[in-house]
């Protein structure tokens, strides 16, 4: 039998300096995710942050929208990654405006790329904005962009862990699509199971199970996000 694990080293607050972030950033861009949220408001444009791990289903799901949803609403995309433009270039094909962030090293989007990026938008021929965060599950979270609704997406391929390891990045999230579907008997992942989870996080949120592939569960996300 293997010894006991024994007290786990933690952390106290402020204490990590490398992912330490400073009020006063965080306050900032509060601020400036605020403004942006008045900005969109203002011209009646809902802003969709879309958030979860690299390969989860985040592009998948945009296209899927994109597809359901784009005779009913006129709808752009702003596509964060650090330095590439590939997820951008997928989505444009669907007819829409996108644009691309690129972060550089950051591994979150923030409110001063997306106040930036707006900026190439005529918000007057728009009803909706649909925001590809950069693939992680930890930088976001503390990041609000201005958007109206935040959705995680998380896949069955990332094991049945992911979401309690994770709990912040959904505790803000009022929609979570629980993605891949079709792969969780091969994983070994119980859905059910990933959706108590979720529920165990932050009851508010509505869980969608979802094959960004196929397209299955995409409709419910729609009316999830109240589209
Ligand atoms: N089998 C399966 N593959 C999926 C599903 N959704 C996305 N994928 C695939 O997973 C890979 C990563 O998807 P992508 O949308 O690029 O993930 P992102 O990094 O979160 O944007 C791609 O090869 C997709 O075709 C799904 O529901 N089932
Ligand atoms: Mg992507």
């Amino acid at each position: 039998m293997s010894k006991p694990l024994g007290d786990v080293v933690k952390a106290d607050e402020g204490e990590v300096f490398d992912i330490e972030l400073e009020e006063n950033i965080l306050r900032a861009n509060q601020k400036i995710a605020d403004e942006n949220r008045d900005l969109l408001r203002k011209h009646g444009v809902t802003a969709i942050d879309i958030m979860g791990s690299i390969g989860a289903g985040k592009t998948s799901l945009i296209e899927k929208l994109v597809e359901l949803l784009k005779n009913r609403y006129r709808i752009a995309a702003f596509k964060g990654d650090l330095t590439t433009t590939i997820d951008a270039e997928m989505i444009r094909r669907h007819g829409v405006e996108v644009v691309a962030i690129n972060t550089g090293k950051e591994c979150h989007l923030d409110a001063n790329l997306i106040k930036k990026a707006v900026q190439r938008l005529d918000l007057n021929s728009l009803d909706l904005l649909l925001i590809e965060n950069v693939g992680n599950l930890i930088c976001p979270a503390e990041f609000p962009l201005g958007s109206e609704k935040r959705i995680v997406v998380v896949s069955v391929t990332e094991g049945p862990y992911m979401i309690v390891k994770h709990p912040f990045i959904f505790m803000d999230a009022q929609v979570v699509a629980i993605n891949k579907v079709d792969l969780a008997t091969a994983m070994g992942v119980e859905l059910n199971k990933l959706k108590n989870d979720v529920a165990e996080v932050n009851p508010k949120t509505e869980v969608v199970f979802t094959n960004c592939r196929t397209g299955e569960g995409v409709q419910e996300v729609v009316e999830a996000l109240g589209l």
